[in-house]
């Protein structure tokens, strides 16, 4: 009989040490030709869009903003495995948008954790720390060269230091987008079908300035369903998923969201985080 998986890891121990260390991993996932269908299904789903002077954040796994040529990347056989790896079996996906601008874009956020639609009172620092078993892994698959990732390595399994406490001030959230510079965030420079997986509770932003060139990135979030469910999952719009939608998607793209309204029917506790995550998302992004 053929698993339907294969049974071995596809990460080292050293990756996966680096992975829990650092709280982020490169890996090279997709070949040229598939990048090249992609990029093919963005052109084709954008073409009638105009320019935008913003990023944009397109939830390509919403009915409305479906862009169906893409969406069978939340089923690759290559990324669930370095999910798997670093999670947990019963790999869910979560968050799904596509970033899109054009160059001249201007793209800067504040340096953050990605906690910003959990209520002030209820960001508990514990999340912070070695011990803490987080459930979530984001991860940005680019399909033209991209640098705007950036990430301060290992702040996710320790408090904000001294540096980052003077941007950030009272909050564990975000700091001001013109706030002095981190001495260790570090760029992520990736080419076409490089992947980054990262902790998205690690201090980090979206940073291009303006931009040279397009950016086409595809940018997921994953849960393990071994595992309790960190306040961050929960960001697709479950609500819309009729069957008559269901029915209209790829059968491997269908089962993955039927196995995330089986998760968000279990954890129905991870639905009031949703609709802060939604007003995150207009603040930062175009998200039509
Ligand atoms: O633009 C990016 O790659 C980073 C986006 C980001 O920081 C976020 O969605 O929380």
């Amino acid at each position: 009989m053929t698993p339907s998986h294969p049974p071995l890891h596809v990460l080292s121990d050293a990756e996966r040490s680096f992975f829990r260390e650092q709280g982020y991993l490169v890996r090279k996932l997709l070949d040229g030709a598939t990048v090249a269908r992609y990029v093919a299904a963005v052109d084709e789903a954008r073409r009638e869009s105009g320019q935008s002077q913003r990023m944009s954040n397109l939830q390509f796994l919403q009915p409305g903003k479906a862009i169906h040529g893409i969406q069978d990347i939340v089923c690759d056989e290559g990324v669930l495995a370095v999910c798997r790896d670093l999670l947990g079996e019963g790999i869910i996906v979560d968050g799904a948008s596509l970033f899109y601008a054009d160059a001249g874009v201007d793209y800067r956020q504040g340096w953050h954790r990605d906690v910003l639609q959990v209520p002030d009172d209820q960001v508990d620092l514990s999340w912070f720390s070695d011990d803490y078993h987080y459930n979530y892994v984001q991860m940005n698959m680019p399909l033209t060269t991209d640098g705007c990732l950036w990430i301060v390595p290992g702040s996710h399994r320790r408090q904000l230091n001294a540096q980052e406490r003077a941007i950030f001030g009272n909050t564990e959230k975000m700091a001001p987008v013109d706030a002095p510079e981190l001495s260790a965030g570090q760029q992520i420079l990736l080419q076409p079908g490089e992947a980054v997986f990262y902790n998205n509770y690690a201090v980090h932003r979206g940073w291009g300035g303006v931009l040279k060139d397009r950016r086409i990135t595809i940018h997921l979030g994953f849960h393990s369903t071994q595992h309790a469910p960190t306040l961050h999952f929960g960001v697709l719009d479950h609500t819309e998923y009729s069957l008559d939608y269901l029915s209209s998607l790829q059968p491997c793209v269908r089962e993955a969201l039927r196995a995330h309204l089986v998760e968000r029917a279990r954890h129905p506790e991870v639905n009031v985080f949703h609709a802060y995550h939604q007003q995150f998302l207009k603040q930062e992004f175009k998200t039509t």
